[in-house]
């Protein structure tokens, strides 16, 4: 450790604080006790997949088959306190627009619909089908190109599969959603080298694998079911190879709050056996490091290349045309490092490589996912038992959504199976992305905003812009479980609509519904609700959605909104005619232990490709912005993260007890050689500025600076606190995913005092 660095923080991921920061959300949230036992059903065929995050649910679960974030999640969702008519009556739009994040959805359950009233500035509630009436009438006189249908990647693969028809019959391909800004970056990088848009490995890979390489993932936070997979790696003397800026407390050291001896027993599980401190955007330059020593070894799997690579001549030149030089300036790793990294790599049969927002939210996004598979091909590990290439997806079914037609790429729906099978003529044109719609919104072509779930307006990049845009919308209208930020920023005429979530009985003329969800995995599980609803108005998404079709579209008989909200198994077999290779025999296998898993070609060394190879593909440039960043200087590259108390825009509370950070999240993490370089001292508050090309001003005011063991030159800042200073038009490279982990900023003592909020 260098002299004047803050001690690495010695927290634990796992262990007793996760099970008593269980029990303070289960309380906070004044969770009924019959309702806090639903824990157990988590992630349990038969049971419910868990609302965080999109891991892979085992065949044989453990007893407890939740994290900490999941039941925090659960909590979350199963909360006693409620937020209905009283709530929106005592309170102006305009006041609630002050509050912080937590306190709107500290609320509750939304339980009422409700719609903007001007001349009050208050939501008042309204009846389901006057609202289904009158956003129907508005969508009609408007034209179809200028609305938009936004999702968040939580919805069930059946009210994502009605909510892309509802667009399509609409009349666009207008259907942006929350893998806009994650993920993207994958679905765009792998279909180019190994010819499928998902990950190739299953949860059998990681008991045959005999070394993992993980970059830019978080797992003790963000997938922390995943550290069972680890742990047991670890106890199998399988090595760990992290790529992180941050010293992160999961990667480090895990006790499984699930296994007693572990609890009992000091000597945690260590996870990484090496941890590579990479600069925030240099993971392209590591594995080209990495890949380079990999071919002075002379390491390749030659009979691989041969029969399955096409490219690799290309990309060998460029691996002797790139310096160590560059290459150990880009990382901010030296060269024995990498070649210690290449050496751990080369020594093993059967490598797996993980990633998540660290690689794709970046200029290069989908380049560092295509140089990770770049590694792998070189030694023949994808498409082989314990190996393969493993992104770990966020949101619950976000993957799911795009199996099922969510996506504003014409090319990706099948358009002329929906045309067969629903007797209608689906636009062909390109629709938005999310960063278009922003575009569309700022210059108006965009005149109406639909979500089906999440919290746009708080997610996206450039929050001033957009939210002085917001209110030039004709039409808002946001199906939501919490009240947020995008209720209150709003269009002319705004509806919240509340629904069910997946951990409720949804109760339609055809008895109790199921949905299903599909893992990071490539699995498809069902998923029961449990939980009595949180309140006798909640309608489902489904039945949303098709109330929202019937009042908009007019009649088509092939397409039986009715009978599928009576019994979500009709809406399976639709999906199943539409998408047979993925889900024939849907409602049978849906409630197989482990899930069913989608055909995944390249799993089995079919490669999708048109040169009908697995392709190298060469850098474009090594450096993560070459369009904004000035080296040095005052110019700081800032990087968005997530706490242990967040899922996503939703906060559980304001500190980050992996990382040692409290006193709210309005801080900055600095490096005590910049903090002395700029004169600055830790405790300071600063404005963060942006200096993007555009020229326009961004500033976030009063971060307080927090010495810590940051790659010098990067600083590290909390998303959405960060957001005003993401600029719209950063953003990857061919995927369109805000680059949201490498920002240019530079600092100014704040003028403001104190402000501890988020
Ligand atoms: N509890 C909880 N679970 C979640 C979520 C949540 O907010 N809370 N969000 C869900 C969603 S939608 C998603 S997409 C996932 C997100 O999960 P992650 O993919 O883990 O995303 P982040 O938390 O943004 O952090 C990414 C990690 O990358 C590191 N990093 C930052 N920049 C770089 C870089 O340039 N290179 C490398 N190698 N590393 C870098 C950061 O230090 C951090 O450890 O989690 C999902 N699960
Ligand atoms: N700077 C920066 N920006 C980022 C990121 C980053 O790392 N840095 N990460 C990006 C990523 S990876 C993502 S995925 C996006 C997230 O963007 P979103 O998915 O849009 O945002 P969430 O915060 O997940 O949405 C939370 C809201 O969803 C609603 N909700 C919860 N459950 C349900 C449900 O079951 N049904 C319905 N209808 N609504 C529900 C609640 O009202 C809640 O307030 O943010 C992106 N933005
Ligand atoms: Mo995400």
């Amino acid at each position: 450790m260098k002299p004047g660095l803050p001690e690495p923080h010695s927290h634990t991921a796992g262990g007793w604080g996760s099970l008593k920061e269980v029990s303070t959300a289960l309380l906070h949230q004044r969770v009924p006790l019959t309702d806090a036992k639903l824990l157990l059903h988590q992630n349990k065929p038969d049971g419910f997949a868990c609302v965080s995050c999109a891991w892979a649910k085992p065949a044989h679960p453990h007893p407890f088959e939740f994290c900490e974030n999941g039941a925090k999640a659960t909590a979350w969702e199963l909360t006693g306190k409620r937020c209905g008519p009283d709530f929106f009556a005592a309170h102006t739009v305009r006041e609630l627009l002050a509050w912080r994040d937590f306190a709107l959805e500290d609320q509750g359950r939304l339980t009422t619909p409700m719609r903007w009233d001007a001349a009050s500035d208050r939501y008042l509630p309204v009846d389901w089908d006057s609202a289904f009436a009158e956003i129907g009438r508005e969508l009609q006189a408007l034209e179809a190109k200028s609305v938009v249908f936004y999702s968040s990647g939580r919805a069930s693969l059946e009210a994502s599969y009605m909510y892309q028809l509802f667009a399509r019959l609409y009349g666009n391909n207008n259907l942006p959603d929350s893998s806009n800004m994650c993920h993207e970056s994958t679905s765009v990088a792998l279909p180019k080298t190994i010819g499928v848009p998902i990950g190739t490995v299953t949860l059998d890979d990681f008991e045959q694998t005999d070394c993992i390489f993980f970059f830019g993932q978080n797992v003790g936070t963000n997938s922390p079911r995943m550290l069972h997979q680890l742990q047991d790696a670890r106890k199998r003397g399988i090595p760990i190879v992290t790529f992180n800026p941050l010293h992160e407390a999961g990667l480090m050291n895990f006790a499984n709050p699930q296994s007693p001896m572990d609890m009992l027993t000091p000597a945690d599980t260590s996870i990484s056996t090496q941890y590579l401190r990479v600069r925030a955007g240099g993971d392209s330059a590591a594995i080209m490091g990495l890949c380079k020593a990999v071919l002075a070894a002379g390491a390749v799997d030659q009979a691989f290349l041969d029969e399955h690579t096409h490219g690799y001549a290309g990309f060998a030149q460029a691996l002797q045309a790139v310096s160590w030089d560059e290459i150990e300036h880009v990382s901010g790793l030296r060269r024995a490092e990498l070649e210690q990294a290449a050496a751990t790599y080369m020594a093993a049969e059967r490598v797996i490589g993980i990633y998540g927002m660290g690689l794709t939210q970046h200029r290069h996004g989908v380049q560092n996912v295509q140089m990770l598979s770049n590694l792998l091909l070189m030694r023949g590990n994808i498409g082989k038992p314990g190996a393969g290439i493993c992104p770990v997806r966020g949101h619950s079914n976000v993957q799911g959504q795009r199996t099922v037609g969510i996506t504003e790429k014409p090319e990706l729906a099948p358009l002329d199976k929906l045309k067969q099978q629903y007797q209608f003529e689906p636009p062909r044109e390109k629709g938005l992305n999310t960063v278009e719609t922003c575009e569309g919104i700022l210059d108006g072509s965009v005149r109406a905003f639909v979500s089906l779930g999440g919290n746009f307006v708080r997610a996206i990049p450039d929050t001033a812009r957009m939210e002085a845009a917001w209110p030039r919308l004709r039409l808002t209208v946001q199906v939501s479980t919490k009240l947020n930020r995008s209720h209150l920023v709003h269009g002319e005429v705004a509806y919240i609509l509340p629904c069910l979530g997946r951990l409720e009985i949804d109760r339609q003329a055809g008895g109790e519904q199921s949905v299903a969800v599909e893992d990071s995995t490539g699995c498809m599980h069902g998923s029961r609700g449990r939980a009595e609803p949180a309140g006798e108005l909640l309608r489902s998404e489904p039945a949303i959605i098709a109330g929202l079709a019937r009042a908009t579209l007019p009649p088509n008989r092939a397409v039986p909104w009715d009978d599928w909200v009576a019994d979500y198994s009709k809406i399976r077999d639709a999906i199943a005619e539409t998408y047979p290779d993925i889900f024939h025999d849907f409602n049978q296998r849906m409630w197989t232990p482990g899930g069913f898993r989608r055909p995944v070609a390249a799993a089995e060394r079919k490669w999708k490709t048109p040169s009908g190879k697995a392709e190298f593909i060469v850098p474009k440039g090594l450096e993560a912005d070459p369009d904004q960043l000035k080296e040095g200087g005052t110019v700081l590259r800032l990087f968005t993260i997530r706490s242990d108390g967040q899922f996503n825009t939703t906060l559980y509370n304001e500190d980050d007890r992996f990382r040692g950070i409290s006193g709210g999240r309005k801080v900055l993490l600095i490096h005590p050689a910049d903090l002395h370089q700029l004169g600055l001292e830790a405790g300071a508050l600063v404005d963060a500025c942006g200096i993007a090309a555009d020229g326009i001003p961004r500033r976030v005011s009063g971060l307080r600076l927090v010495s810590y063991d940051v790659p010098a030159g990067c600083v590290a800042g909390y998303y959405p606190e960060c957001n005003p200073l993401v600029p719209l038009s950063h953003h990857a490279i061919d995927s369109m995913v805000p680059a949201a982990k490498s920002v240019a900023i530079t600092l100014e003592r704040s003028a403001v005092g104190p402000d501890k909020g988020g």
